[in-house]
């Protein structure tokens, strides 16, 4: 039986090349170097697929990969129907964020009970965020570049991820509350890890082992 791993190009897919490598993987080709979107890897039967971050968890999900690597992220928003999350992979990390523009009053915004308008990709976590808080919000979904809505009044706020703080600052916004901390796990399809466990448990195993030293 042939496994199918679903990764992202760009840092999730650098980041996970070592975990394969500690399972003994390696990859024949880069994502990067070749528009293939299966690549196959030094063992016949492992093969990879490379999709987009989001859809990592549909692949999964179907069964048209058996495993994945998603951030923390993406799953949520995707609601995790038919994956085993065995692994935090402790890659990719990086926190979900509010951010407004520089000098835009946010606490007193939240305080007067202002309904303010937020802009995100991340609905699902935006919403569970702000109804936590008791705080009153219009989410305007957008699929990229969420720092612009502020800076053109599209939105009083965004939800976006934060890693270095570069984006924000680039764009005269700051952060000012913290969300959730964000890194990449393990995705596993429910049905392949009971089919397929003899040859996919020593693998979830040594990706699992790889990680903690
Ligand atoms: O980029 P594309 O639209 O193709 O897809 P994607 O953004 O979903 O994929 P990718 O590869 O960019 O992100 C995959 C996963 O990496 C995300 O789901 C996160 O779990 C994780 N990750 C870690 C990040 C970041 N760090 C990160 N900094 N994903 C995105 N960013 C973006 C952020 O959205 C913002 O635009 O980088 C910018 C901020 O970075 P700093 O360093 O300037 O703070
Ligand atoms: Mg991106």
């Amino acid at each position: 039986m042939s496994i199918t791993i679903a990764l992202s190009k760009g840092r999730i897919f650098e980041e996970t090349l070592p975990l394969l490598a500690a399972a003994g993987i390696e990859p024949l080709e880069s994502p990067d170097s070749s528009r293939k979107l299966i690549i196959d890897t030094n063992h016949a039967e492992i093969r990879l697929i490379i999709v987009r971050a989001t859809d990592v968890p549909t692949y999964v999900q179907y069964g048209a990969a058996d495993i994945g690597v998603a951030g923390h992220d993406v799953l949520l928003e995707h609601g995790g129907a038919g994956l085993y999350q065995p692994v935090d992979l402790r890659i990719a990390q990086c926190r979900l964020m509010v951010a407004t523009r520089v000098g835009f009053d946010y606490e007193a915004a939240v305080r007067q009970g202002a309904r303010l308008r937020v802009a995100t990709k991340y609905t699902e976590s935006a919403r569970q965020h702000f109804a936590k808080k008791g705080v009153h919000v219009d989410l305007i979904k957008l699929y990229g570049s969420m720092e612009l809505a502020p800076l053109v009044g599209l939105a009083d706020a965004i939800v976006d991820l934060v890693s270095t703080g570069s984006t924000l600052k680039a764009n005269q916004l700051v952060a000012v509350e913290h969300v959730l901390d964000v890194s990449s796990r393990l995705v596993v399809n429910q049905a392949a890890l009971k089919l397929k466990r003899k040859q996919l448990q020593p693998l979830l195993d040594q990706i699992a082992s790889a990680i903690s030293c």
